[in-house]
């Protein structure tokens, strides 16, 4: 067996790329800033410096492990290291921690503090630039980056964008876009996954409480919440919940001990998206139209990815809005058939959601209700953990609560939308009709379950079979992409999420390096099994909305965007 030596203790290699893992996993928290197992090795920040038996200087984030190497991670010349390289990055950092989005959740505040660091001793370096705010889902701050590069790798290596890269050289090196153009004139797609990676405050996530505080606090706005189906299995790591924990309840009274008149669950917009995807792809099944595959069109960051990089594609796209947008066109149109003949309130809806690229989609074009957004904001997972900060609630003791009728009924389809598959799983469940309901355990037996960039699904179909493919990250999508226009293989429906995991590890949730993943795929279909209604197509309120208010060509000119 292969060993290395510890700060004098054995460890065993067991087939970790660099030592850093090593170290790690005997239990010694070496300190990183740019490392992350699942992006290419940088080796910028030096902070996992290590020292060899000859007093060599190694960072150990890319030094592969040898058997019978010995190494310190702890000596004064390490320490002496560790705190000058902090001091540097401090000294040309704006720091302006009580007010920064980031505070109490920056690695650097994090380090300093770990370090001991008491003093600054060196001037900036660089002038102070200006922050970049062009986009509705991210701001960038120049003055908190710390060149470790990680939103470089992150929007290139897995999001397939390289909206963002390192500029100019030596001291005067810096992030940023093509041309140093606003963020919103590339072609960012607003997944906000750079920001999530970002360990300092250069690249945070929009902050749009205070539109809505104002509005909780107008007695002339009624404000309707809906809740995201990841947002449940996340929102109680804020609070030292255990991870995965469903807290769907405690959500809802939060929300109405925060104002909010209404609450619903986007689970039940996501039946009706499942009913019209579906429809819409056994039209075309049935028309043997060429324009398949179907790719879903639920995740906004996916549909801008098409619309930059692969226009040709826009027709295989489906016509369906998002849940979130499907069930606010609902809330509206209800709203305004309710406002008939009485003093009128506006209306607004918000939606909680784990993604920073909903905050983009509620303002597009196509996503108005009348000549305004319909959907009047839309705020993370983490934002809403601020509000319930922010309002004194005990979220580990609050009561939990059923969501409001008549739209408080969700099937367990439309739930596990959030997790990579599960889109595809709600659609597999509809085709096959009530048949489904005898043939659950085995429909998630696909393949359609865990967390492979793609995965590949047949399902009988008639007298033949679907063949469907799951995709998550959008360099695994630009791969399929790549080989479906090169005729390799040939899906009927493609289920695209831009984060790598589906929602449940969107932007928007709070950060933890695997984004939790089983833990909150294992909530969501949890809820699956405890819900009794398990086909979308099954669920009375999406029947009584087909019979009453979606009647006619009410359903096309409310649910879709083209
Ligand atoms: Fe998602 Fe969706 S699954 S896109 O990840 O289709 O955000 O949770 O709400 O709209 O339902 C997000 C999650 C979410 C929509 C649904
Ligand atoms: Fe890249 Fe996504 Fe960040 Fe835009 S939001 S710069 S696409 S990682």
């Amino acid at each position: 067996k292969k060993f290395m030596v510890i700060d004098g203790l054995p460890v065993a290699i067991e087939g970790e790329k660099n030592i850093l893992d090593v170290i790690r996993k005997a239990g010694i928290d070496l300190p990183t800033l740019c490392y992350y197992s699942a992006l290419s090795t940088y080796g910028a920040c030096r902070m996992c410096v290590v020292e060899g038996k000859h007093g060599e200087i190694m960072a150990s984030c890319s030094t592969p492990p040898r058997s019978g190497m010995e190494i310190k991670t702890n000596t004064p010349r390490l320490q002496k290291y560790r705190r000058m390289i902090l001091e540097l990055m401090l000294a040309d950092h704006c720091r302006d921690c009580t007010t920064c989005e980031k505070n109490f959740d920056c690695k650097l505040q994090d380090l300093a503090q770990r370090f001991g660091l008491k003093d600054v001793r060196f001037e900036p370096y660089s002038i102070w630039d200006e922050k970049d705010e062009s986009s509705l889902s991210i701001s960038r701050d120049p003055n908190k980056c710390i060149i470790c590069g990680d939103c470089v790798r992150m929007c290139s290596e897995i999001q397939n964008v390289g909206a963002i890269d390192y500029a100019y050289r030596g001291s005067n090196m810096q992030v940023t876009t093509a041309f140093n153009m606003p963020i919103s004139e590339t072609n960012c797609v607003n997944c906000g996954q750079c920001a999530a990676i970002c360990p300092t405050g250069a690249i945070t996530i929009k902050n749009d409480l205070d539109a809505l505080w104002e509005d909780l606090y107008d007695d002339d706005t009624i404000v309707v919440a809906q809740i995201a189906p990841a947002v449940r299995v996340a929102l109680g790591d804020e609070f030292d919940i255990p991870k995965g924990t469903n807290v769907m309840g405690k959500i809802v009274s939060a929300l109405r001990r925060m104002g909010f008149d209404e609450v619903y669950d986007t689970a039940t917009g996501a039946d009706l998206t499942v009913i019209e995807e579906a429809r819409e792809l056994m039209a075309k099944l049935e028309k043997g139209d060429n324009k398949l595959p179907l790719f879903t069109s639920c995740c906004p960051a996916w549909v801008r990815y098409a619309e930059i990089n692969h226009p040709e594609l826009l027709d295989n796209v489906s016509s369906c809005k998002s849940p979130m947008e499907m069930l606010g066109s609902v809330l509206k149109e209800r709203a305004k058939l309710n406002e008939k003949g009485k003093k009128p309130k506006k209306t607004k809806v918000v939606a909680i959601m784990p993604c920073t690229a909903k905050k983009y989609e509620i303002h597009r074009d196509d996503m108005t209700y009348g000549d305004e957004p319909t959907i009047a904001h839309s705020i993370t997972t983490v934002e809403l953990a601020n509000m319930i900060r922010e309002a004194g609630l005990r979220f580990e003791e609050i009561m939990p609560e059923a969501v409001d009728m008549p739209f408080g009924i969700a099937s367990g389809a439309g739930i596990i939308f959030g997790v990579t598959g599960g889109v595809t799983e709600a659609v597999i469940r509809y085709v096959m009709g009530e048949e489904a309901r005898y043939h659950l355990a085995d429909i998630s037996f696909t393949g359609v379950r865990g967390f492979d960039g793609l995965k590949e699904v047949k399902v009988p179909y008639k007298d033949g079979e679907l063949s469907i493919a799951v995709v998550s990250g959008l360099k695994n999508a630009e791969n399929l992409i790549q080989k479906i226009q090169s005729g390799e293989v040939h899906y009927d429906f493609v289920e695209v999420m831009a984060c790598e995991g589906g929602c449940i590890a969107g932007a928007g949730q709070p950060f933890v390096v695997d984004r939790a993943k089983p833990e909150r795929s294992a909530g969501m279909y949890e809820a699956d099994r405890m819900s009794n209604v398990k086909l979308s197509a099954e669920n009375p309120v999406a029947e009584a909305l087909y019979n009453g208010l979606l009647a006619g060509d009410k359903a096309h000119h409310l649910l879709h965007y083209k």
